[in-house]
């Protein structure tokens, strides 16, 4: 199993190549606010524990199994991010909350997050049941 950091890495690489079709490690780097040095040993930590292959001057790309998880992980991320959202989360917050949570959920966890989502978005009247609830606990406490 990946470590929390190893996740941030696979997700951004991920990321990156399905958005421009390949990850440089410059890229990384700046996605993660990370100094490049760092994101070079990771990136061979990577590759020794086969979720890509780098070659130094022909770039990275990922294994099926590194694919793999790194789809999954992006889907982690989104999904987060549309449940803090459902549950009323001010903007400002989301992603930095995500980033915070998303590797200390099992996927047990995650599957069900994912059911809430689903129930929320079959039926608009319940997210508005939800924000009404919001509403009245608001001026309880102003
Ligand atoms: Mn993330």
């Amino acid at each position: 199993m990946p470590t929390p950091s190893m996740e941030d890495y696979i997700e951004q690489i991920y990321m990156l190549i399905e958005e421009k079709g390949y990850a440089r490690v410059s890229d990384i780097a700046e996605a993660l606010s990370v100094h490049p040095s760092s994101v070079t040993k990771m990136v061979q930590k990577l590759d020794r524990d086969q979720y890509l292959n780098y070659e130094k001057y022909r770039g990275l790309v990922l294994t099926a199994k590194g694919k793999k998880i790194g789809k999954r992980l992006v889907y982690r991320h989104e999904l987060l991010e549309q449940f803090l959202e459902i549950i009323g989360v001010d903007n400002e917050n989301i992603y930095e909350d995500v980033e915070g949570i998303e590797h200390h959920l099992s996927w047990n966890s995650i599957d069900r997050i994912g059911d809430l989502v689903q129930f929320f978005e079959e039926d608009e009247s319940r997210i508005k049941g939800l924000r009404q609830v919001q509403e009245n606990n608001d001026k309880e406490t102003t």
